[in-house]
């Protein structure tokens, strides 16, 4: 252990403690897999950003070095080297003390904010090596570790000074152990996102991203001036915003916080928290408070303004955040965290303070902003109504049987390239979408017949469903691809026919396909349900052949009832499916726009059909942000 002659008896214990984060790393870091390698780079950049907080630095440096080590560097005041009581330089007592008492007052569990040096120490014992260079006072100072032990004897205790220096600030290049992390490749990609986030969150800072790792190194310059409303318009920049983004801060019990939000033409949410620069993945208190407090607020004004009756209950609050993207980020002077990875804030005053600073401001922004407010109420009302329907939906569901498609139909596409104009058939059954080809107005109606087969399987994955070849091939007529979950790729206009018609027999395997069809455009193209593009063809039941006088083809009963009201002397055909129709009869009755009769599938139908609705609404939590979160970024970073 301690071998060199400057470590007095202090320092034996700080070893000690270097070498309890490198018997436990797992502790310090969180982890030793990748996630907890790049979490090295983050420790010790958090300090560049306290420094900046503090009001000292506006330029953060990271380097990907090609040997595989990182550099982070600052333009802060520098790390002090002056003479520490302990008889030895400030900067060794910051890297070789580790100021974490124990579990709860590990670095995994803190965050930045005026904690400067935190996390210096823990790098430093996981690091094959750690060199260090301060400009400070007009001189470079220089010091030197290998896992976490001084590699350098100084004199009377002072570091060296290997030279000169005009500007001041901290240089730190380190090399993660290899004994002790799975991996040593740092992740680019998370730490340019957690880079960009950093930038939003502090609108004054530059921070200079580098990869010298591959021939062409790559710099990326993360600033971002309008701060975490540029992260909310950047969050939504693929997406139909209804609003300007919202901002307003404020400060409560001596905690800041600071919120943008802005809704868009979806429903779901993204409404992610920070506390002092850090995400918290698990959410928490700042989030209860600025949650409860947009629910109540908006509840209020929909009953003021008459959206909500008296005897109507209120808007959920999951109602009322459907379509809303929003940053909280909030200032404490002592975060606390709980959670299954210690990031969900668990401060009880930050409730508080959220919940006063977003009914003061929020009043105070939508009492001068009618319109918008107009809109995120007809948004609320929208979920609601949505909510309702799965509701309902989920208690009427009879089947849990999954189905799937076995066939090789091809598409017989239209010729015309008019979106407007043109339609597309979906067709049961091989000789009904042989029929339907021959029938159809080559010109604006595009066929695709498929063959439905009722699949066994308890639980068809989605992942099977879409590797179906027929299910890609209508994916791509439709052209415009489709999203699933939260990473949306699906472009309305896009769309190629405005009318999509689902053609299939009145009988159980035709309800089963259709179900399958409506439940698919739900879950992965509901505009397309939502805009009012899904049709049902509705071919006649029967036809009447009167002894005198024009056939007639009847929709339903009621017209079956009508009919034989007005005639005595007819014979009744009944239709048993599409197949039994020659060409020209599929054209006459459930083809010709003139003639034939389409039911619009509402968003009610589609819920009904849905029976992968619980898998929507069951899924983990967790997983599900961090997959937002992290997706964000990479659409933020697809520049
Ligand atoms: C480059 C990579 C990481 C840092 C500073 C600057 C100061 C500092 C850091 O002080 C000890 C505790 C509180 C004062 C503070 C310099 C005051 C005056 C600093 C960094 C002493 C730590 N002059 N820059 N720590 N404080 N950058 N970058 O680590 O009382 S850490």
């Amino acid at each position: 252990m301690a071998t060199k002659s400057n470590y007095g008896a202090d320092s034996i214990t700080v070893l000690e403690g270097l070498e309890a984060v490198r018997q436990r790393p797992g502790m310090y870091i969180g982890s030793v897999s990748s996630k907890g390698l790049n979490h090295l780079v983050y420790e010790i950049m958090d300090n560049s950003v306290d420094e900046h907080l503090a009001g000292f630095c506006d330029t953060i440096w990271v380097t990907l070095e090609k040997d595989g080590s990182a550099t982070v560097k600052d333009n802060g005041r520098g790390i002090p080297v002056d003479m520490h009581e302990k008889g030895v330089s400030a900067e060794r007592v910051i890297f070789t003390t580790l100021h974490a008492g124990g579990k709860f007052d590990s670095t995994v569990y803190k965050t930045s904010g005026g904690l400067h040096g935190v996390g210096s120490s823990v790098v430093n014992a996981l690091s094959t090596y750690l060199d260090i260079e301060v400009s400070r006072n007009g001189k470079i100072y220089h010091d030197r570790y290998k896992q976490g032990i001084p590699d350098l004897e100084l004199e009377n205790g002072l570091l060296p000074v290997i030279g000169k220096s005009k500007t001041t600030g901290t240089k730190i290049n380190f090399l993660p152990d290899d004994t002790i992390f799975e991996k040593t490749r740092f992740k680019e990609e998370e730490i340019k996102s957690r880079l960009h986030e950093t930038a939003y969150l502090n609108p004054g800072l530059t921070i200079i991203f580098k990869d010298m790792r591959q021939d062409e190194p790559v710099e990326i310059i993360f600033h971002e001036e309008d701060g975490i409303v540029g992260f909310v318009k950047d969050l939504n920049k693929s997406k139909e915003v209804l609003h300007e983004p919202v901002y307003f801060k404020g400060t409560s019990d001596g905690i800041n916080v600071e919120i943008a939000f802005q809704y868009v033409n979806e429903f779901h949410e993204i409404v992610l928290g920070f506390c002092n620069n850090i995400y918290n993945s698990e959410g928490g208190t700042h989030l209860t408070g600025f949650k409860t407090s947009i629910t109540n607020i908006l509840n209020s004004y929909a009953r003021q303004i008459g959206i909500l009756k008296d005897k109507d209950p209120n808007f959920t609050g999951a109602d009322i955040r459907n379509g809303m993207t929003a940053i909280v980020s909030i200032k404490h002077p002592d975060p606390r965290f709980e959670g299954q990875t210690k990031t969900k804030l668990d401060n009880q005053d930050a409730t508080k303070s959220v919940a006063k600073v977003t009914s003061d401001e929020v009043v105070r922004f939508f009492d001068r902003n009618l319109e918008t407010l107009k809109l995120v109420l007809s948004q609320a009302e929208k979920s609601a109504k949505i909510r309702k329907s799965e509701e309902k939906a989920k208690t009427n569901l009879l089947t849990k049987q999954r189905y799937s498609f076995d066939s090789n139909g091809k598409l017989a596409n239209c010729e015309s390239k008019d979106a407007e104009k043109c339609e597309i058939f979906i067709v049961e059954g091989d000789s009904a979408g042989g029929s339907a080809k021959t029938a159809r107005d080559r010109m604006y109606q595009a066929i695709l017949p498929i063959r439905g087969k009722i699949l066994n399987v308890e639980k068809a994955s989605i992942d099977k469903v879409l590797a179906n070849a027929e299910i890609k091939t209508m994916i791509n007529a439709f052209g415009c691809g489709f999203s699933e979950g939260y990473g949306n790729d699906f472009d309305i206009t896009k769309l190629k026919y405005n009318k999509i018609i689902i053609m299939a027999d009145a009988d159980v395997d035709g309800a089963h396909i259709s179900t399958l069809l409506l439940t698919l455009f739900y879950r992965f193209m509901p505009e397309l349900i939502l805009e009012g593009h899904v049709y049902i063809a509705m071919p006649p039941l029967y036809k009447a052949i009167p002894k005198k006088g024009e056939e007639e083809y009847l929709y339903d009963d009621k017209a079956l009832n009508k009919y034989r009201k007005n005639h005595s002397d007819f014979i009744l055909q009944r239709y048993k499916g599409l197949g039994e129709m020659d060409a020209e009869q599929l054209w006459e009755t459930t083809l010709d726009p003139k003639r034939r009769r389409l039911k619009l599938v509402e968003v009610e139908d589609a819920l009904m059909a849905s029976n992968i609705t619980e898998m929507l609404m069951g899924t983990d939590v967790q997983p599900r942000r961090e997959f937002i979160h992290r997706n964000a970024h990479e659409a933020i970073l697809d520049i």
